[in-house]
């Protein structure tokens, strides 16, 4: 890291949904394997096993898309990180295995089971069933996914946003309905009609019991840096900074929080990020985003400056050229600009990127990132 003087290696935390937040963490990772090499010498073992280095990161990962699927629990962004970061990941769907192949499913669908527009492969299904056999001894998700990471190795500790079961719900219009509206679980919205169905709104089914996970909290205030990855900024980041404690912990972190743009060029990076944008009166453009965030308080009193969703979030965003108009807003409204290509092709693109968002959280703290 090109902090002033070499610190302690970096305690990073990365808020992140499936596809996009997998790949950015991808290249933090191979950044942070040139920065904080592990080597085989005493003094600078592996922060995580399997990670290359000696820097740690604790991936937060959104849990509203979890589902209740063939009476197996289904957790599609938790199972995206881990799958890519393990290098099991199908990397052309972006989701589920590599090598898959879909005989069950074939099987549950002749049973009229499950939802066959929504394919559970074998290899998946393994995780499916173990995670669920697990849930049914009364091990928490995060004991769960600990255990699914144990063999999968991810190089970061992946914990979900909650334990508790809070699913993203999308409102439709549906004129045989009484009120005219009915909801679908997110995966129904998103993959059965691609999000073609205008969303009138997303809720966040129970949230005002959920708790975040063990050590979500911990993690964000002890951070050494605090990321948003280019994921969802509605049903991925949005969901988890939704999570009572969540929001509030990032605004109170003194670590500094720099997010990613997932929108370039007023169109977005990959997903159907600009349906969920319009559900909630959110321009799709990465100044709008970023001032969705809002600006993290820094008055005496940490007044609350941004609109996001718990007030204001983030320190720093990183926009694309194409958007380098917006530069001079953001810096107004409080959060510093880098303009930088987001476009990434590839894990050394990934890993640029990476590199510049701690540069910039460093510019930001005017001084390293690397712990104090
Ligand atoms: N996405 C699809 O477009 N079609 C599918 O059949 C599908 C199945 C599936 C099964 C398990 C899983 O973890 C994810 C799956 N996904 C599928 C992707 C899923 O919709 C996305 O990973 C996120 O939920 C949206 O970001």
């Amino acid at each position: 890291m090109s902090g002033v003087e070499h610190g302690r290696p970096p305690h990073i935390v990365v808020l992140a949904g499936g596809v996009g937040g997998s790949r950015f963490t991808r290249g933090l990772l191979h950044h942070l394997r040139t920065e904080w090499p592990a080597s085989g010498a005493a003094g600078s073992a592996e922060s995580v096993p399997g990670s290359g280095t000696t820097a740690s990161v604790t991936v937060v990962a959104n849990t509203g898309d979890d589902l209740w699927l063939a009476g197996l629990r289904v957790c599609p962004d938790l199972d995206s990180i881990m799958y890519a970061l393990g290098d099991a990941a199908d990397e052309q769907r972006g989701w589920g295995r590599r090598d898959e192949s879909e005989r069950v499913s074939a099987e549950l669908t002749a049973y009229g089971v499950g939802w066959p527009w929504f394919t559970l492969g074998d290899l998946d299904l393994g995780t499916h069933i173990a995670r669920s056999s697990w849930l049914r001894d009364g091990l928490p998700l995060s004991e769960a996914t600990r255990r699914l990471c144990a063999r999968w190795r991810p190089g970061v500790t992946l914990i979900p946003a909650t334990d508790d079961e809070v699913p993203t719900l999308v409102t439709v219009a549906d004129g045989d309905a009484p009120d005219g509206t009915r909801q679908l679980h997110f995966e129904e919205w998103w993959v059965r009609h691609r999000a073609a169905l205008p969303a009138l709104a997303f809720t966040q089914d129970g949230v005002a019991d959920a708790r975040p996970a063990p050590g979500v909290l911990e993690a964000i205030a002890d951070a050494d840096l605090v990321l948003f990855a280019p994921s969802n900024p509605v049903v991925s980041i949005g969901t988890i900074l939704g999570i009572p404690g969540i929001a509030e912990a990032v605004r109170r972190t003194a670590a500094p929080v720099i997010a990613v743009s997932p929108i370039i060029g007023g169109s977005v990076v990959r997903g159907m990020a600009d349906a969920c944008l319009h559900a909630i009166g959110v321009e799709t453009s990465a100044v709008a985003v970023a001032e969705h965030y809002g600006a993290r308080g820094s008055g005496p009193s940490g007044e609350v400056h941004g609109a996001g969703p718990g007030g204001g979030l983030i320190d720093g965003w990183l926009v694309d050229p194409a958007d380098a108009a917006a530069a001079p807003r953001l810096e107004e409204a409080g959060i510093r600009p880098l303009v930088r290509p987001l476009w990434f092709h590839s894990v050394e693109e990934t890993a640029a990127i990476a590199a510049d968002a701690i540069a910039l959280a460093e510019s930001v703290t005017a001084g390293s990132v690397a712990r104090r």
